[in-house]
């Protein structure tokens, strides 16, 4: 059988995690052929340590034939050891009176950890999901604390955004998620994303024109993408996690394996692609193919669009800005 991918995961406790782990372990992000070896990494307060270890033990109940092996970490010099592929699930929640600076601050510290961890003792192809928010400053984060590893290989998380987006445009359109292509949700992980459904096809035929209602996409589809997050919050009394986790293993999963020509959404290190400045981490659609994706070109951008892609912009900008003492 093939040798194992060794899969760190971080934040391995929290409840992105709990949906996370075991759909890994079942093959559904590798394929059901991939064995798997778990290294979880989770802060070393001791009730987070001993909930991780109930992890495991559930993950042992599962006598899943894929998992080679799991082990607990509490250093990520450790947990990322040799790892080919990395999520990064982690993060420091936003706490009572934090202002969003001191949110983007507390988070900036963590992933300058990961990444010079990860820099040092990672497989130097190492693939990186960023899913801990704020998710695109996070991934850029880690990404300029490795610069011994492909700057390519750190993404972040848009996905989720991706698939709210298509759901509702079903729902909208009376058509089946399955039949939609070329969505793209532009930008930042954050409610100035812009879902942009002007290339969307169902069946090979516009949406947008199918769909025939531009107040809906302006007052009702972006916002509606936008302020999902908060809107589970709201209903649940937790933030998303099944639909986070399902989202992960799609972006892995298509990354890995192939998107077979479909459209993506990945937040990627801009190559300057549609003026988004380099190495900016944003929101592309792209198509993947033997473990790279490539972000499409050549899509016209009308004056709509170019202004929602750099209201986006300006917010990732700003954050990068309120961490750049950090990164120097
Ligand atoms: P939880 O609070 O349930 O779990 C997070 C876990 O991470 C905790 O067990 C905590 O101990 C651990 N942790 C914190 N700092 C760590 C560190 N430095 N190293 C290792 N582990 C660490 O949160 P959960 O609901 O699982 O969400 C995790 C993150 O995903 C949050 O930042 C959340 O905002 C973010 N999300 C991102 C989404 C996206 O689309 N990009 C959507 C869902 C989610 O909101």
């Amino acid at each position: 059988s093939k040798p194992a991918v060794r899969v760190a995961v971080t934040g391995a406790a929290g409840q992105i995690g709990y949906a996370l782990l075991f759909r890994i372990a079942s093959g559904e992000m590798l394929g059901k052929d991939q064995p798997v070896i778990l290294q979880l990494l989770e802060i070393p307060d001791e009730k987070a340590q001993k909930a991780l270890h109930g992890v495991m033990m559930e993950l042992d109940d599962c006598a899943f034939p894929l998992l080679q092996e799991v082990t607990a970490h509490s250093d990520p010099m450790t947990a990322f050891k040799d790892v080919d592929i990395a999520l990064l699930v982690g993060a420091r929640p936003r706490g009572p009176g934090m202002e969003r600076k001191d949110l983007l601050q507390a988070n900036a510290q963590i992933f300058t950890v990961q990444g010079k961890a990860l820099n040092a003792v990672a497989s130097r192809n190492v693939k990186v999901l960023v899913v801990g928010n704020p998710a695109n400053t996070n991934a850029y984060i880690a990404m300029k604390s490795a610069p011994d590893l492909p700057a390519k290989n750190f993404t972040a998380m848009l996905r989720l955004d991706h698939n709210r987006a298509l759901t509702q445009l079903a729902q909208k359109s009376g058509t089946a998620v399955k039949d939609i292509e070329k969505l793209i949700v532009w930008g930042n992980h954050s409610p100035t994303m812009y879902p942009d459904i002007r290339f969307a096809t169902v069946n090979g035929e516009s949406l947008e024109k199918k769909i025939n209602d531009d107040v809906w996409n302006k007052d009702t589809f972006i916002p509606t993408v936008g302020k999902r997050g908060a809107a589970i919050i709201e209903a649940r009394g937790l933030s998303s996690a099944a639909s986070a986790a399902n989202a992960a293993i799609d972006h892995v999963r298509d990354w890995v394996l192939g998107s077979n020509g479909k459209w993506v959404t990945m937040g990627v290190p801009s190559d300057g692609s549609y003026g988004i400045p380099e190495g900016v981490i944003y929101g592309f659609p792209v198509t993947t193919e033997n473990g790279e994706y490539t972000i499409v070109q050549g899509l016209d951008i009308n004056d709509f669009s170019r202004e929602r892609m750099n209201k986006t912009l300006a917010e990732l900008e700003e954050e990068r800005n309120g961490v750049a003492d950090l990164l120097k």
